[in-house]
């Protein structure tokens, strides 16, 4: 400790007596993020993976509240590549968001792109990841943001902490997987395992040695930052004999929910403390898929890890116990946990659902079908499959919108995403009329006046496939007011909000069939996207864009750009 501080001074003197700090410019913590291809063996098979610093999941990234830390991403890979920083509001600043021709052209092969990363508010896990087609799947790390310094937990503080990074693997390149799909508009390929921590665990081929482990003594407890950085899954997971108590959901704090397991969509994350107060031995944590598709094929599997007590206990070859998960198809299981969740709402940790809505929208999240010459596609009925969001099918720009809109480029994008859909039909009928199922392509916006009250409620459509959705909403958290089955009544259904202590997140799960209220405030300039987390739903367009307009005062309005912004 004491060498530390000692060297850091040393530091510091040597820092100001070099030339000191640069004129008006705070210094920063760095990290540096070489985007690079490496050597990877799993499921008895070796492949190159993109990786960050050669590793796979990447390296954390630790902060305090409201620290700004700054990034430096190069990439030595051989395609373009973009670096998001999932749910980081980054106010004012939305240069650094990342998401590939939303706030940023690629940064290029060679290139080099210095992203401040600016918390306020988040406190717990986050994570970040690659936000170009589907470099996420192995370029991704947590975000683990403490309490400011002095503070504590609104939990007793954990003995040690653990991420438990959930992911998808595919024996062949990801890349190849995707371009297959968008080729022939068929589903893409399912994934091979699951991953904790980037090993598949016991339950895999060739994959024991790797198995990751967290070791444990009894008596203490232990933070799990968990963090579903999967493509195409929602997923259970559960600990052999122990439960997990959540304390907090997308770096938010909530009301503590113990429970046999936990349920997290892709671009959730959780806070989970686990108590180690069985008998010593060795326990099995699971992950596997939920899903409600009917006839959709899914990765099946299950992925493992192992928590082991430390001290003797006998036999210790003996297999670890196995918890019991619910059925892929347990719905009710899906529901029950995300509904549980409550925000702390306290005098300490304070929330500010909306109470008078300036702005209502709704939109439809559907998966959709474009026609294919002579029916040759293979989606459903010879189709390209399709999604889309208030029927349009979001088609990306050559120029970022960000740039457009800040520069006043005309033509890059249109303003006019509908406040509602555009065609009253019975959204969640069990059968619908085909010529429903065709969407627009377009690229459309949604403009915000700064400070105005949002709501938006997502409805879920039976369209082609119903099937759950986890919404992600870049730049902002949102309080989870209200959801339900069927379609959405505006008139009933707001009776029922939550406006007491309603979950605090940044993306949630539009269930098949059924809707989602959330409500936040726009203050928050900037171009920030909203989308759909099952990436092959992105990939066909399930996703819009908000610009938040600049408020009256300079504190209100957007932070100009940095120099080094990547050129188109
Ligand atoms: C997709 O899966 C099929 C059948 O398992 C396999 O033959 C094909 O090589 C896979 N293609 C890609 C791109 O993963
Ligand atoms: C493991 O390998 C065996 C033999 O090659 C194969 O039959 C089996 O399906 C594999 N299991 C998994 C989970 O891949
Ligand atoms: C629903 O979840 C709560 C909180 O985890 C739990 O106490 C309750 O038993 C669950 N209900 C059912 C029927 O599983
Ligand atoms: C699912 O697939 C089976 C066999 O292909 C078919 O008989 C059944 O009708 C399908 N169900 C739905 C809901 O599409
Ligand atoms: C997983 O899916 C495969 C292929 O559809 C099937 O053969 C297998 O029985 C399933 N396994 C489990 C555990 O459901
Ligand atoms: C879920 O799966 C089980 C076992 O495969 C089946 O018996 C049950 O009918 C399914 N439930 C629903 C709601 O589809
Ligand atoms: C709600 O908003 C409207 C429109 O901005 C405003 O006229 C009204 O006074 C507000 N009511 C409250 C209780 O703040
Ligand atoms: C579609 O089918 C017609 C008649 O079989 C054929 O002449 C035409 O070349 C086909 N077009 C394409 C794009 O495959
Ligand atoms: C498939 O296409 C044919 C011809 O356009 C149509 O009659 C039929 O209803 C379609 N079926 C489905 C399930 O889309
Ligand atoms: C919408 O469809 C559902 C499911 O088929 C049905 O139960 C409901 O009555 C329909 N609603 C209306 C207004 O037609
Ligand atoms: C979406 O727009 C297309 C093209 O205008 C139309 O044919 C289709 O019926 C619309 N679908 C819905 C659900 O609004
Ligand atoms: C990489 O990004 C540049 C800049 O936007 C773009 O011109 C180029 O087409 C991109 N390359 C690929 C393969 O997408
Ligand atoms: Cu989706």
């Amino acid at each position: 400790m004491w060498l530390g501080k000692k060297i850091f001074f040393l530091f510091i003197l040597g820092f100001l007596l070099l030339g000191g700090i640069p004129h008006c410019q705070a210094w920063f913590r760095r990290y540096r993020f070489v985007v690079r291809e490496a050597w990877y063996t799993r499921l008895c098979e070796t492949k190159k993976i993109l990786t960050v610093n050669g590793q796979f999941p990447g390296p954390t990234i630790y902060a305090h509240k409201g620290e700004t830390l700054i990034v430096d991403v190069y990439n030595r890979g051989k395609d373009n590549i973009t670096l998001h920083w999932h749910g980081v509001k980054l106010e004012r600043y939305p240069w650094s968001d990342g998401p590939e021709y939303i706030t940023q052209c690629p940064i290029k092969p060679g290139g080099k792109f210095s992203q401040k990363v600016i918390f306020s508010s988040e406190e717990g896990t986050l994570f970040w990841h690659a936000h170009s087609e589907w470099s996420r799947a192995t370029v991704h790390g947590a975000i683990i943001v403490y309490p400011k310094y002095n503070f504590g937990y609104p939990f007793p503080r954990p003995f040690a902490e653990f991420p438990i990074i959930l992911g998808e693997w595919w024996k062949k390149d990801v890349g190849e997987v995707l371009k297959v799909a968008l080729k022939t508009g068929g589903d893409p390929n399912i994934s091979d395992a699951f991953t904790i921590n980037g090993q598949p665990g016991d339950l895999y081929n060739c994959s024991k040695p790797g198995t990751f482990k967290m070791s444990v003594v009894h008596g203490q407890t232990y933070l799990l930052r968990i963090v579903n950085a999967a493509l195409s899954d929602i997923l259970f997971l559960a600990v052999a004999n122990h439960q997990l108590t959540v304390v907090g959901v997308d770096a938010s704090y909530m009301k503590p929910l113990t429970a046999n397991y936990v349920t997290i969509s892709p671009g959730q994350t959780l806070d989970a403390l686990l108590f180690a107060n069985q008998p010593p031995g060795r326990y099995y944590i699971a992950a596997r898929a939920y899903t409600s598709g009917v006839n959709i094929s899914f990765d099946n599997t299950t992925t493992t890890g192992i928590v082991q007590y430390y001290g003797q206990y006998y036999p210790p070859s003996s297999p670890p116990s196995f918890p019991p998960l619910p059925n892929y198809n347990d719905t009710f299981a899906i529901i029950n946990f995300s509904s549980s969740l409550r925000s702390l709402a306290c005098k300490k940790h304070p929330i500010s659902v909306p109470l008078n809505v300036t702005t209502k929208l709704i939109s439809t999240v559907s998966v959709n079908t474009f026609p294919c010459p002579n029916s040759t596609c293979e989606g459903p009925n010879g189709t390209r499959l399709a999604a889309s969001m208030n029927n349009i099918s979001f088609v990306n720009p050559s120029i970022d919108i960000l740039q457009a809109y800040y520069k006043g480029i005309n033509g890059v994008f249109g303003n006019q995403f509908p406040s509602v859909p555009p065609l009253i039909f019975n959204y969640t009928a069990d059968y619908q009329p085909l010529i429903l199922q065709t969407p627009k392509r377009g690229l459309e916006v949604k403009v915000l006046e700064y400070d105005s009250d949002v709501e938006l409620v997502l409805q879920g459509t039976s369209l082609v496939a119903g099937i759950e959705h986890p919404m992600h909403l870049h730049g902002y958290s949102f309080y989870v007011v209200g959801g339900g089955f069927g379609n959405f009544d505006e008139y009933k259904d707001p009776l029922s909000y939550n406006l007491v202590d309603p979950p605090l997140r940044n993306t949630i799960v539009v269930p098949k069939k059924g809707w989602i209220a959330v409500r936040f405030k726009a203050n928050n300039p900037g171009v920030w996207f909203m989308h759909c987390h099952f990436e092959r739903h992105l990939s066909w367009g399930m996703e819009m864009v908000f610009i938040v307009k600049n408020g009256q005062q300079s504190y209100q309005t957007m932070l100009p750009p940095p120099p080094d912004m990547p050129p188109c």
